[in-house]
């Protein structure tokens, strides 16, 4: 966390004065992981309430009123449910939208697109959890799912559109790699090959869906063990970060939290000797979802949740190795060959996974 710039500072006081919020500023941090939006923690004076502020990256999020409506109804729907299931706290339960002073969800200053977020108080995000943490997140997104099942009205928009399918990213990845734009195809023609001698395997999900079997259903699709809050206590409050809550294949998000929270290194770890697939966070995280979702679940979805593991480590090693070859447009990195670096790690994640995926399947069978 660090103080903004003086600069960008008196831009985001007058931003902020865009919003219903009550009290007097006291600081602006700038804080978080994400590799998309730029998030900022806002405190007050006399009030311990806290605000986050978000400039939502508008090239990758460009129906910015679609996405802020699809989160109003998933964090109202949830709320209902809460409140029918007689839970108390609900604030720190959910996400709250601020509004801004016209009441929209969302505050244009003619360049960028703002929103505002009560700071859930007294949550911590971690990078890394035990088996017993992996458990309840498991059971959490289980759950998460379940409550979204029956969102009332039209079915929730794609945010972004193809987001998880894996198709339509192996075509963009296929591009990447004819235009070779950022002239590096060469030192990546290796790991090119290994994409490639996967591609069909990996597409499995729409070919399922394309003969009828295969649902689609609401998905967090970004279930990264960084985008679930935790009290001090260790429970599971909330999901957050709900930008690409939209339809899609139960295996993208058990698979995603696998690909983040299964791995003993980092997402980017330069040493690759530090990253594996963790059989134990497999484990624990996979009883804990399919308590809660085993009953929605059919044996097919079930059976493809080890897939689901390969499936978004090897779609996160195109995304990243896509944006490498297109000349670093889409993440935002911390060095040149940072998104290098993240396809490297995620190829080594996806070959620790494939030496797994036996014994993931065994352990399936066994517990259902
Ligand atoms: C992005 O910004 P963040 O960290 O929440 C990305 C995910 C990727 C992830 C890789 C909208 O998420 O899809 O899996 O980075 N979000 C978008 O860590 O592209
Ligand atoms: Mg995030």
């Amino acid at each position: 966390m660090h103080l903004a710039t003086n600069k960008s500072m008196k831009q985001l006081y007058k931003i902020i004065k865009e919003f219903k919020l009550i009290g007097t500023v006291n600081k602006i941090i700038s804080f978080g992981e994400g590799m998309i939006n730029s998030t900022y923690l806002v405190t007050l004076k006399d009030t311990t309430t806290q605000y986050v502020l978000q400039k939502i990256n508008h090239n990758i999020f460009q129906d910015v009123e679609k996405l802020q409506s699809n989160i109003k109804r998933i964090t109202d729907h949830i709320r209902h449910k809460l409140t029918e299931a007689g839970e108390t706290d609900i604030e720190r339960k959910t996400l709250t939208l601020i509004p801004a002073l016209d009441e929209k969800l969302y505050y244009f200053d003619g360049n960028n697109y703002w929103r505002m977020s009560l700071m859930i108080l007294d949550s911590k995000t971690y990078e890394a959890v035990t088996p017993e943490y992996a458990f309840y997140a498991g059971k959490a997104f289980g759950n998460f799912q379940s409550m979204l099942a029956d969102i009332p009205g039209k079915p929730l928009g794609e945010t972004i559109p193809n987001f998880h399918n894996m198709e339509f990213r192996l075509q963009q990845f296929r591009d990447a790699v004819k235009q070779n734009i950022a002239g590096r195809l060469e030192e990546v023609a290796e790991m090119v090959i290994e994409i490639e001698k996967r591609a069909n395997e990996m597409c499995q999900c729409q070919d399922l869906y394309r003969v009828g079997k295969l649902p689609k259903r609401i998905n967090h699709c970004d279930t990264k063990v960084n985008n679930m809050l935790f009290d001090t206590n260790g429970k599971v409050l909330c999901v957050i970060d709900l930008d690409t809550a939209m339809p899609g294949f139960v295996m993208s998000d058990f698979g995603d939290f696998m690909r983040t929270a299964g791995n003993t290194g980092k997402e980017d770890d330069t040493n690759l000797d530090n990253v594996s697939f963790n059989m134990e966070i497999f484990r624990a995280y996979t009883r804990g979802y399919l308590e809660s979702a085993k009953i929605f679940l059919t044996p097919l979805e079930i059976s493809l949740l080890p897939f689901g593991a390969k499936l978004m480590t090897y779609m996160q090693l195109t995304r990243f190795l896509a944006d490498y070859l297109n000349g670093d447009t889409y993440y935002k990195i911390n060095s040149p060959l940072h998104n290098l670096q993240r396809s490297k790690a995620q190829f080594k994640l996806l070959q620790s996974i494939e030496a797994n995926y036996q014994e993931m399947q065994r352990f399936i069978t066994s517990i259902i």
